[in-house]
């Protein structure tokens, strides 16, 4: 049988996950596990690049390992691991660091956006973010980065360092392709249907973690549109708010916006709202719950990252004797 291809990825834990990070990255993830070799790791190097409540971070990383999990993730057919236990992040990141250059990652757009929230924070961490994410995709060859829209330019930039590197001492990484959603691949705010969902304006943002009640409150609050007509229709420019509550829907069952439409023909904002509501609830209940039942059981899942972090390593400590070779540095 052909060997199957790589697919890998993070997510930051730094914050607790939501709707966003579920259908623009894990749901397809899940999906996907047949088929792919996969990888997939809580960031959490990257998350110091944000001042962190130390015993806070320490549980948002673990829980959101049970929620890969709760997500359906299997661990035996997934490598699940932290990105801080297999040290050759950090080496083949501090490597590319040197291959990756000022004027490239200062038109980084999550660095500009970043360093405006973060004014008093703009640390070198932040600022080579994105050779530390070359590092954690090209150590483990991979051939596919599932994410959503908004990091669709860092694997531009982790493309650009490994034809760089490549052509400097011939073939040693994968050039990896960014692998992201039709639908969900930019869920927004339900409070702020201009910005993208994100734990930083908790307001609209959909935890999958929330409870029913909390869920249908927000849906209730969502931000429509400010259009004369009152009916649902698929119209990002002119309505966004109901456009977004549509994409949202239709990555969730499956449906086209053109069922939607003719779901929902004749009926206001008022009946759409909540029936979002109850589809993202029932989607979310079996998750919470799994989440829940496994975040009791420590030692499981510490056996899992322990697991996946052996079998990380073995592949990456692969790609970096190899980096280590070509560049001049002595491999242990
Ligand atoms: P921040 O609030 O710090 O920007 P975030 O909530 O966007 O963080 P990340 O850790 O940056 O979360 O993203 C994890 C994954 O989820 C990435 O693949 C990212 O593309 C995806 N993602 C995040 N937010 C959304 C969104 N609103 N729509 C679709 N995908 C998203
Ligand atoms: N930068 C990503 C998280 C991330 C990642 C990665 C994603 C870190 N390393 C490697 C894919 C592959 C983010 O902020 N969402």
């Amino acid at each position: 049988m052909a060997e199957k291809k790589i697919m890998l990825s993070g997510i930051q834990p730094s914050g607790n996950l939501h709707l966003g990070n579920y259908l623009g990255a894990i749901k397809g993830w899940v999906e996907r596990t047949d088929e792919y070799d996969n990888f997939y790791f809580m960031a959490d190097l990257h998350t110091l690049t944000v001042r962190q409540d130390p015993e806070d971070f320490r549980r948002r990383a673990l829980e959101q390992l049970a929620l890969y999990i709760a997500c359906g993730l299997d661990p035996e057919k997934n490598t699940l691991f932290y990105q801080s236990h297999v040290p050759a992040h950090a080496q083949l990141g501090w490597v590319l660091d040197c291959y990756t250059m000022f004027g490239e990652l200062s038109r980084m757009t999550q660095f500009k956006d970043k360093s405006k929230k973060n004014a008093d924070n703009i640390n070198a961490g932040l600022f080579t973010y994105p050779a530390l994410m070359a590092a954690d995709i090209l150590l483990y060859q991979a051939h596919y980065v599932p994410v959503g829209e908004d990091q669709r330019q860092h694997v531009e930039l982790t493309r650009d360092i490994a034809n760089r590197f490549n052509g400097v001492y011939g073939q040693t990484f994968r050039v990896p392709e960014a692998y992201i959603p039709k639908e969900g691949a930019r869920i927004y705010g339900l409070s702020t249907p201009e910005d993208k969902m994100s734990k930083s304006i908790p307001d609209g943002c959909i935890f999958l973690m929330d409870e029913p009640d909390v869920i249908l409150k927000k849906f209730k609050k969502a931000v429509t549109d400010a259009d004369t007509e009152k009916w649902i229709r698929f119209d990002p420019q002119n309505k966004p708010g109901v456009s977004n509550m549509m994409n949202i829907l239709s990555a969730l069952t499956g449906k086209s916006f053109e069922q939607i439409e003719q779901e929902f023909e004749g009926m206001g904002y008022g009946k759409f709202k909540p029936a979002c509501a109850e589809v993202v609830i029932e989607t979310l209940r079996p998750i919470r719950e799994e989440a829940t039942r496994i975040m009791k059981d420590e030692e499981y899942l510490r056996s899992v990252y322990r697991k996946g972090a052996e079998r990380a390593s073995v592949i990456a400590e692969a790609t970096l004797k190899d980096v280590y070779d070509k560049v001049g540095l002595t491999y242990k």
